[in-house]
C-alpha cells in the first residue's frame, strides 16, 4: 500500500521537494499556523454561508460534473481574504516553485485559489491531473504547475478528502490506478497536501451524514502561460461590452474547460 510522506513544517522546503520528486505528492503538518487557519475560516466564513453549489456558472455538464455537484467553489480568493494575501508570502511553497518551476521560467504566477467545501452525499471527483488543464501538452513536457489543497476543516476518509495516487506523476500516458494505488489525504486542519501537476488526484467521496468538508486549493503556474499582452487591463471592460462576441472570446472573455475561469465558470457573464 503506498503511503504519502508526512513531513513537519519545520523539516523545511528540501524535504519536501524531495518527497514531490519521489511521490509527486507529500502532507505538510501545520502548514498554516492555529491563527492563520482561524483566520482563513473566519474571513471567508460569510462568503460560504452565502453560497452553493448552484450558484457557480459551469460552462458544460462535463465541467459541472468536475466541479461536484454538493461543492461550494469560491475562486478569486486573494480579493476575498487580506489572511490569504499575508499567506501567499509564506516561504515554503515559494521554496518549492523556485526548484520546481524556475528551473523553466523567469518568474511564475499565481494559478488558483479556490475555497472548495465537500457537501455530505457528494461523490468523488474523477481522477485527474491539473496540468491537464492545458491539454496537448508533449510527453516530457516540465512541470507546469505546483499546487497545495490545505485543509481548513479535519480531512477524513469519511468526508471526502482528497485522493492521490503517489508516484503517478511519472507513470506512461494512459497507465490508469488500481484501487490499492490510491490513498487518501487524512489531516488535521491546518495541514497541506502538496502535489505537483502531474499528479494524479480528485476530491473524495463525502460519505458523512452530515459533515462538510474544506479545503483551500491554490497553487502557481509557469508565468509563460499567459498571453502577451494583458487584454483584461489594456481594453477597458466597458468598451469590451459593446464588442461581437467573436472578439470578446478573443480578448480572453471565454474560458477552455478549466482554463480562465470566473466563478469557476465562463467569464463571458461578466460581460453581459
Ligand atoms: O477537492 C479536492 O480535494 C480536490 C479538487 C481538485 O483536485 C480540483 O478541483 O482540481
Ligand atoms: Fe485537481
Amino acid at each position: 500500500m503506498p503511503e504519502l510522506q508526512r513531513i513537519p513544517v519545520s523539516a523545511g522546503s528540501e524535504a519536501v521537494c524531495d518527497a514531490l520528486d519521489r511521490d509527486g505528492a507529500c502532507i505538510v503538518e501545520a502548514a498554516v499556523c492555529a491563527e492563520q487557519l482561524a483566520s482563513l475560516n473566519q474571513d471567508l466564513e460569510a462568503l460560504v454561508a452565502a453560497s452553493t453549489p448552484e450558484k457557480r456558472t459551469p460552462t458544460h455538464a462535463e465541467m459541472a460534473r468536475f466541479y461536484g455537484a454538493k461543492t461550494i467553489r469560491l475562486d478569486g480568493i486573494p480579493g476575498k481574504s487580506a489572511t490569504f494575501v499575508d499567506f501567499m508570502l509564506d516561504p515554503l511553497m515559494h521554496k518549492v516553485c523556485r526548484q520546481t518551476l524556475l528551473p523553466n521560467c523567469p518568474d511564475y504566477l499565481l494559478n488558483v485559489a479556490q475555497l472548495i467545501q465537500i457537501g455530505p452525499g457528494e461523490t468523488a471527483q474523477r481522477l485527474h491531473r491539473d496540468e491537464d488543464a492545458w491539454s496537448n501538452m508533449p510527453e516530457g513536457s516540465p512541470d507546469l504547475s505546483v499546487q497545495a489543497m490545505i485543509a481548513l476543516t479535519p480531512f477524513t476518509a469519511e468526508n471526502g478528502a482528497t485522493q492521490v495516487v503517489p508516484g503517478s506523476h511519472r507513470w506512461e500516458p494512459g497507465r490508469k490506478p488500481q484501487a490499492r494505488e490510491i490513498v487518501q489525504a487524512t489531516m488535521p486542519a491546518g495541514s497541506a497536501i502538496y502535489y505537483l501537476g502531474k499528479t494524479l488526484h480528485g476530491g473524495g467521496a463525502n460519505v458523512s451524514a452530515q459533515e462538510s468538508r474544506r479545503g483551500l486549493f491554490y497553487g502557481y503556474v509557469l508565468g509563460w502561460l499567459r498571453t502577451g499582452e494583458n487584454m483584461f487591463l489594456t481594453v477597458p471592460i466597458e468598451k469590451v461590452r459593446g464588442m461581437p462576441t467573436r472578439v470578446q472570446e478573443l480578448l480572453g472573455y471565454k474560458s477552455l474547460g478549466g482554463v480562465g475561469v470566473v466563478d469557476v465558470g465562463s467569464p463571458m457573464e461578466r460581460l453581459r
